[in-house]
């Protein structure tokens, strides 16, 4: 069974601990003690999805995103380039943009672009992971008129410092893109959004894209592509592990799994143990014992219907006021309100 020899990772113990470069030291404590949490839960194992994207795990998104059977950022970025300019008019005044996860530049340009037609525009990032936040700095560097100061933190700790920096007068808009709603397992994605809506004002806003219901041949191929680059996406979070809290899993004997739950209308990632066997974390400080065609899951992606959304925006205290659809990859860009 699991020894989770926990007191291993408390901070007396950190200097002996493979340090995690990627991310600050509170955070790099919470990420091992989620590590733990979800590798010696009864049941099904899982680990957070958020940790996916270390350097390499980002790098491999930006892949992802371009493989013909994955569309959704393609769609997520043609309804921006389409229609920034709608949301803007939607949002007259002072607004200061927030983005929840920083996400690649080449989106978020359209909407500094709408906003910046009007005048300077700040522009806040926040990410937890320092290289994906400093490739969308250096993406939208040269926007003269964005000024973009960054936030390292995890979202809603960076959103309430944009909120408590806010001029007199200022209205802030959230982005949070690219359907990272999705990886929020009811209800967590309602309870994060109405966490969201805590911090905001009246009159503040969010745009929220959102992947919706499509056919569950075209989901598994877009989450079990050909080319195996959203498996080593998925893989590389054992290959982080061992990096960064000195474990020791052996790649070749766990395999991606992509399957589609109907109960929850989502897409799961698993990473499936083809064999039985024990593997060692911090160092041989914790062990956790997998069975053969154990599966810890890694990932949950839910695909909405027009209906979820209008129920979500309702229960997380926003007003719905436009919504955009792409027909080629289905997927919606809604702009909500704080009520
Ligand atoms: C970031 N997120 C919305 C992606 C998704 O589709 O759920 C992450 C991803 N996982 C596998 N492929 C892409």
């Amino acid at each position: 069974m699991v020894t989770p020899d926990s007191a291993a990772w408390e901070p007396e113990h950190e200097e002996d601990s493979m340090p995690t470069p990627e991310i600050m030291p509170e955070t790099a404590q919470l990420f091992a003690a989620e590590v733990l949490a979800g590798l010696t839960k009864p049941g099904q194992k899982e680990l957070p999805s958020k940790y996916l994207y270390d350097e390499i795990g980002s790098k491999l998104f930006e892949v992802i995103s371009a493989l013909p059977e994955y569309g959704l950022t393609r769609a997520d970025e043609r309804l921006l380039r389409l229609n920034a300019h709608s949301v803007a008019e939607e949002l007259p005044g002072r607004v200061v943009i927030a983005e929840l996860g920083s996400g690649s530049g080449k989106k978020t340009r359209s909407i500094l672009k709408a906003f910046s037609r009007r005048g300077p525009t700040f522009y806040h990032p926040i990410e937890i992971s320092a290289t994906a936040l400093a490739m969308c700095e250096h993406e939208l560097s040269d926007m003269d008129s964005v000024s973009i100061v960054g936030f390292e933190r995890e979202y809603l700790e960076g959103l309430r410092e944009v909120a408590a920096r806010r001029k007199r007068g200022e209205k802030i808009l959230v982005l949070f893109l690219g359907s990272t709603i999705g990886n929020f397992d009811p209800p967590a994605d309602v309870e994060f959004l109405q966490k969201v809506q805590g911090i905001l004002k009246g009159g503040d806003a969010l745009l929220l894209g959102t992947d919706l219901e499509k056919p569950m041949g075209q989901l598994i191929a877009a989450y079990d592509d050909l080319l195996g680059v959203t498996a080593a996406f998925n893989l590389n979070l054992l290959a982080r592990l061992n990096r960064d809290l000195d474990a020791d899993f052996t790649l070749s004997q766990f395999k991606h799994l992509a399957r589609f739950n109907p109960e929850t209308r989502s897409i799961e990632m698993h990473l499936k143990s083809t064999r039985a066997q024990t593997v060692s974390l911090d160092g041989g400080r914790v062990k956790v014992d997998f069975q053969d065609g154990e599966t810890i899951w890694t990932e949950s992606s839910r695909k909405f219907s027009f209906a979820d959304l209008s129920r979500m925006a309702e229960t997380s205290g926003f007003k719905s006021v436009g919504q955009w659809v792409d027909h080629e990859w289905p997927f919606a860009e809604n702009l909500w309100i704080v009520k």
